[in-house]
């Protein structure tokens, strides 16, 4: 059924993947080319830690403070809600939105606890709501990899066979709307790659496709 297009708008493309796959990287070469090619276009971050429930997470993913897996879960999920009216704004005013992790996150790496009530289908409920992504950019890499990239294990997720537990979640989100890359080559083929399926969904939405709940 063909849906009726709806106003001009921006895009909204997430980049996803365990821990020290290359997504500020990749998400920084999109953001420059975009604007390059005078995209409007915005970068932002999952967990964003300059709120103060951002920097609650902060605390959290430094090792230090414990709290209740499931609070945990509901402050990252909070930390999207509290820039859910900013993105809605920036999309329908044409602004292309670029983020580092998003509610994808959310569902892989507290459904990665294994703690029973929190199950995948329980985080994906308390994420509708919020804006679905356009393009989801899977960077995939096995995570012995990852591990042995420059700087891992300093926050509290980065340890191998969590990251294991993470990865095969993610591989149970994926749908029509992800694209799944090697992450292990050079940056700059990853680029090509990003760039390919990235500029047809600004241009879709430039062209007024809804946007995806
Ligand atoms: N989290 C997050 C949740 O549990 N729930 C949620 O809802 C959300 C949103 C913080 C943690 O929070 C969890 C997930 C995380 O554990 P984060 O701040 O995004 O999330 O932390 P990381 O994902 O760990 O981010 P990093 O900055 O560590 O990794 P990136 O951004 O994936 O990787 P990047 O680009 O910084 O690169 C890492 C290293 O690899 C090199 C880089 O130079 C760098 O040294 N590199 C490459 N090397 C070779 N080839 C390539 N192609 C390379 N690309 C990058
Ligand atoms: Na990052």
């Amino acid at each position: 059924v063909a849906t009726a297009p709806c106003a001009p708008r921006g895009a909204l493309i997430v980049f996803e993947g365990i821990d020290r796959c290359g997504k500020s990287t990749q998400s920084n070469m999109l953001v420059n080319t975009l604007r390059s090619r005078r995209v409007n276009v915005e970068h932002w971050r999952f967990p964003d830690r300059s709120t103060k429930i951002g920097q609650k997470i902060d605390d959290y993913l430094h090792n230090g403070v414990q709290q209740d897996d499931t609070a945990v879960h509901l402050l990252f999920t909070a930390n999207r809600f509290e820039k859910r009216n900013e993105m809605l704004r920036l999309l329908a005013g044409g602004t292309t939105l670029v983020l580092d992790r998003y509610s994808y996150s959310g569902v892989a790496y507290t459904a990665a606890k294994g703690v029973p009530h929190l199950d995948s289908e329980y985080c994906r409920s308390v994420e509708v709501g919020l804006p679905a992504a356009d393009l989801v950019v899977f960077m995939a890499m096995p995570p012995e990899q990852a591990a042995a990239r420059g700087g891992f294990g300093a926050e509290r997720y980065e340890k191998l066979d969590f990251q294991r537990k993470v990865a095969q979640q993610y591989e149970a989100l994926k749908d029509s709307h992800w694209l799944t890359l090697d992450a292990t080559l050079q940056p700059e083929l990853i680029h090509q790659q990003v760039m390919g399926a990235a500029l047809p969904m600004v241009e879709n939405a430039a062209r007024g496709a809804p946007l995806g709940r």
